[in-house]
């Protein structure tokens, strides 16, 4: 694939640095070997996240200028609304602090104590929130997701044989809704087709059960129907967007990712007033009045710019074009990758990379705090460390892959970047037996891999 210049040019530069090899082990050693501990400026290249990390543009510093800040019916506020209905066709929105504020808003009054939550691939938080509502999450994503080296192009499907046979097993009373995640970010940023989104919206009818989105990346997923679904090549990311949106009842959505801004969320509600009207309620002692939740003006007003932003056309083949990039110069040096490379970053496979490290000792932890040792780059673990315990047993569960993810921010980067990460990973690779397992040393009991202390398995 030929990559397209990006369509920008830099205003503003943010320097970093490369800290000696002596102060990066220290710096981990202080960090309990979890990157997430890590001081930003001992990072060199931070591929942790695409979560809020983003450049804003032009447009939306200005728009900043025009924030709002009343605390009641801002024409931010307004603004966004218009966006809303203009991009989603949504009759209703309410801002959120960022994605898990929606989340917090929104699941109690979908889900009952013991009840289902159906989805391709639950992300973490997404996971804890609907178990402290006494949920279960279930996921049901195609299972060639997890064969990382199978070619075909939307991963991030549902298996719409096992979501059926599910609901017919267990009832239709005993599902709260059905989510589906777009892009399937814990797959690997994979994507999810028009057809396979129109094939779950036949199933929720069928047993007459809400379908929600949950809409972190969903200008990347509007970008891989058209790029990869042959039927919508000739439509524009806006009507492919709103195509989609049409299939749900609601939405959360994170805009820290494809609305390009450093903090923000919503939940979005397409005509269900009652639903609204209680999500509002909600909404006043967690997140703030509806028409702030938890946001400045400001901050809602480069949100609004951003969903506009996120759906160009140009922009979506630069960014995915940067991933792209970085994927296939990992592969062409051998190393294992999901493959095809998804939206928001390249996901490599630690169980092939570290096969000598079992799951319980985490691979992709490993390699993640390697990486950082080796060129001062921060990734994540998506993987057995992620995924945790069965709150019900309490022992640890084995995730269907384990993956280091190098995350790339959006408009934040250039290829060079991109060439010391290859650089990096191809040094590790050449001596990938030495590298060892880790171990807890504190272990806190929800979403533990944020803040949990690490060591080296001793050999
Ligand atoms: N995703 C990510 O890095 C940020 C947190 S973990 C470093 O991938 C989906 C699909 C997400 C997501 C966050 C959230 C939560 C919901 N759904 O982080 O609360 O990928 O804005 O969003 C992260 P917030």
């Amino acid at each position: 694939m030929t990559i397209p210049a990006e369509p920008f040019r830099i205003k503003m530069v943010e320097p970093i640095r490369l800290i000696p090899r002596e102060e990066r082990e220290i710096a981990l050693k202080k960090a309990g070997y979890n990157p997430f501990m890590l001081k930003s400026e001992d990072v060199y290249i931070d591929l942790l996240t695409d979560s809020g990390t983003g450049a804003m543009s032009d447009r939306q510093w200005a728009a900043m200028m025009l924030g709002d800040e009343a605390y009641a019916g801002s024409r931010s506020f307004y603004r966004l609304k218009s966006a809303v209905e203009e991009i989603f066709g949504y009759e209703y929105v309410i801002p959120t602090h960022q994605g898990r504020g929606a989340e917090q808003v929104l699941f109690p009054h979908l889900i009952q104590k013991g009840q289902y939550v159906l989805g391709n691939m639950h992300f973490d938080t997404t996971m804890a929130h609907i178990e402290m509502n006494g949920g279960i999450p279930v996921n049901l994503v195609v299972e060639e997701a997890f064969d990382t080296s199978l070619d075909i192009p939307f991963k991030g499907n549902f298996d719409i044989a096992r979501l059926q046979s599910f609901i017919e097993e267990h009832g239709r009373e005993n599902i709260a809704f059905i989510l589906v995640t777009i892009t399937c970010n814990s797959a690997g940023g994979q994507p999810v087709s028009l057809k396979n989104i129109q094939d779950v919206r036949e199933i929720a009818d069928h047993y007459h059960l809400p379908l929600l989105l949950d809409a972190a990346r969903f200008a990347e997923n509007a970008y891989f129907i058209k790029t990869r679904e042959p039927e919508y090549k000739d439509t524009s990311i806006k009507e492919i967007v709103r195509k989609v949106f049409s299939l749900a009842d609601a939405f959360t959505m994170s805009a820290k990712k494809d609305a390009i801004v450093n903090m923000g969320g919503m939940i979005g509600i397409r005509n269900d007033r009652s639903l609204f009207q209680s999500a509002s309620s909600s909404c006043v002692p967690y997140e703030g009045f509806i028409t702030y939740g938890g946001l400045s003006g400001r901050d809602i007003e480069a949100l609004a710019a951003g969903l506009y932003d996120g759906i160009q056309f140009e922009y979506l083949e630069s960014r995915i074009g940067q991933v792209q990039y970085l994927g296939e110069r990992l592969r062409d040096k051998g190393i294992p990758i999901q493959w095809p490379v998804g939206g928001h970053a390249v996901f490599v496979d630690a169980k092939k990379f570290l096969p000598h490290i079992p799951a319980e000792q985490f691979p992709a932890q490993a390699l993640c705090n390697e990486l950082y040792l080796e060129a001062g780059i921060r990734a994540v673990e998506v993987g057995s460390l992620l995924l945790g315990r069965d709150p019900q047993t309490g022992k640890q569960k084995t995730a269907d892959a384990e993956f280091t993810r190098l995350t790339i921010p959006r408009r934040v980067y250039t290829n060079r970047h991109m060439d010391v990460v290859v650089e990096a990973l191809a040094s590790i690779w050449e001596r990938r037996d030495q590298i060892r397992g880790v171990e807890f040393v504190y272990e806190p009991e929800v979403l533990r891999h944020f803040l949990c202390q690490l060591k080296p398995i001793d050999n």
